[in-house]
């Protein structure tokens, strides 16, 4: 993505875009990290083409959360990424609990429990020969910076899923690496937003065709935490749900929420830019579907392949609230099988199981418009604010059944858009340090609400069947807390 920043102007060109296709190998699901920095390489070659040599004022990465490379000490990449999706993790948080009791772990991580946190992976990864010959971990954005630049660091709001990091002093939570036999000396040293790092190798410029020097500047490197500055709100009484593969439905914060409260909802305090706190839970989010359509093409073969449009208006014409699941249940992370999953849940909740993809996609909207609405009414009460509108940004927000189905869940107007906000996100804290545009997140958001294209839905519909289908899980819902 090329972005074009000035004080009045934003606009985001897509140069570039390329698959990324996880490979299980000896049965563990690995990231193929290579073809990903290839496709940076070639996106930069394109973006050089783009601005046809007058050249990158900055270079921000953004990636998924919590996963990280190993490296040697002379820096080479010592085993390929391990997927947060692969199962390795199973039965690790119990040993963590044994060292660390989960309420102490939240009063100093403010995280929720996810089974793929980083430090469920490493003491997964604890005796492995990889881990044994680190000399470095560098998490996923960090890895793809350093072999751009050739400098390490640990950038600050996707460290803080690691759950190694303190969200009152945004540093490192020592006392729980001890207690968890975690090496903090693997990590290289914080960076925040906005901190220079480092600038692009000559073999890059000479591979891409970019002129020095091309500064490469730290962003919020968590894409959900670019996403966030991405959202377009002109009032501080938002709430925000970021939808893509992954719904993370909360409140930005100025301070962490630590209580017991906040444990048992399994609500996360993830550290935002400028000081915010991502105040969240985490949930499915579309992944369902995706997988869904996985599971149908591979049944019908390549020449029946899922036509998504007409999927989604014959989704609308369904019965509404036919078959609800609850779309924070970890059940759903693993790749395969994702209708059969859904089949069971509905049956094991006493609801008619969905007969058709139809049905079935259906039940998944109408499912993630209840878990918005539980995580975005759960976040009010746990941190005593009041919202008066929801922002949807990510490519949910180019789902308008979701976006409508969420407006009329939560009785709030929804403001869908921009679909690219963690691309925007990124770009507008990299022109912010190089003096493009200044201000805080409400000028930018000020500057993303007068630029994007954005769609309002207002609530319609009976609000009490909401309900109804919320009580239809009742204590079957799970946070997916670690009790
Ligand atoms: C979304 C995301 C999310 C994390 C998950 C691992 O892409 O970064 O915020 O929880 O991936």
């Amino acid at each position: 993505m090329v972005g074009e920043v000035a004080r009045d102007r934003l606009t985001l060109h897509e140069v570039h875009r390329f698959p990324n296709q996880p490979t299980r190998v000896l049965g563990t699901l690995h990231w193929n990290v290579l073809s990903l920095y290839q496709g940076v390489l070639d996106g930069l070659g394109a973006a050089a083409a783009h601005t046809r040599g007058s050249g990158l004022t900055s270079v921000g990465i953004d990636t998924w959360a919590v996963d990280y490379g190993l490296l040697a000490a002379d820096g080479t990449l010592l085993a390929n990424p391990v997927h947060y999706r692969d199962t390795r993790t199973t039965g690790t948080a119990e040993r963590a609990a044994a060292a660390l009791p989960p309420p102490a772990l939240y009063a100093a991580t403010g995280l929720q429990h996810l089974p793929f946190n980083t430090i469920y992976q490493l003491m997964a990864a604890q005796g492995t020969p990889a881990l044994a010959a680190a000399h470095r971990l560098l998490l996923i954005p960090d890895l793809i910076a350093y072999w751009l630049t050739g400098e390490a660091g640990t950038e600050l709001t996707n460290a803080s899923t690691t759950q190694l990091i303190d969200p009152r002093t945004r540093d490192w939570a020592r006392p729980v690496a001890k207690a968890l036999g975690i090496d903090l000396t693997l990590f290289p040293p914080l960076r925040r937003p906005g901190d220079p790092a480092g600038t692009l190798r000559q073999d890059v410029l000479a591979e891409t065709g970019l002129t020095a020097p091309t500064p490469v500047t730290a962003v919020g490197s968590h894409d959900t935490a670019s996403a966030v500055v991405g959202v377009p709100a002109t009032t501080p009484d938002f709430a925000y749900i970021a939808t893509g593969t992954w719904s993370l439905a909360g409140l930005e914060l100025d301070a962490p929420v630590l209580t017991e409260a906040s444990r048992a909802a399994n609500f996360t305090n993830e550290l935002g830019v400028d000081g915010t706190v991502r105040y969240l839970r985490n949930i499915m989010g579309l992944w369902m579907l995706q997988e869904c359509v996985r599971s149908w093409d591979a049944r019908g073969g390549l020449a029946s392949r899922t036509d998504l449009t007409a999927l989604l208006r014959e989704a609308a014409e369904a019965t509404p609230l036919r078959s609800v699941v609850d779309a924070g249940d970890p059940a759903f992370i693993a790749p395969h099988d994702m209708p059969d999953r859904i089949a069971d849940a509905c049956r094991r909740t006493g609801q008619p199981v969905p007969r058709t993809p139809a049905e079935t996609t259906r039940c998944v909207l109408d499912s993630l418009a209840l878990a918005h609405r539980r995580a975005i009414e759960d976040a009010q009460r746990l941190s005593g604010r009041t919202v008066g509108v929801v922002h949807i940004v990510g490519g949910g927000a180019r789902n308008e059944l979701l976006c409508r189905l969420t407006a009329d869940a939560c009785g709030l107007p929804v403001v869908a858009g921009p679909a690219e906000a963690a691309a925007l996100g990124n770009v507008l804290v990299q022109a912010r340090t190089a003096g493009s545009v200044s201000g805080g997140l409400a000028e930018l958001r000020t500057l993303l609400h007068s630029t994007q294209p954005l769609r309002q839905y207002e609530p319609t519909g009976d609000h009490s069947a909401w309900d109804r289908a919320a009580a239809r899980l009742g204590d079957a819902q799970v946070t997916g807390q670690a009790t």
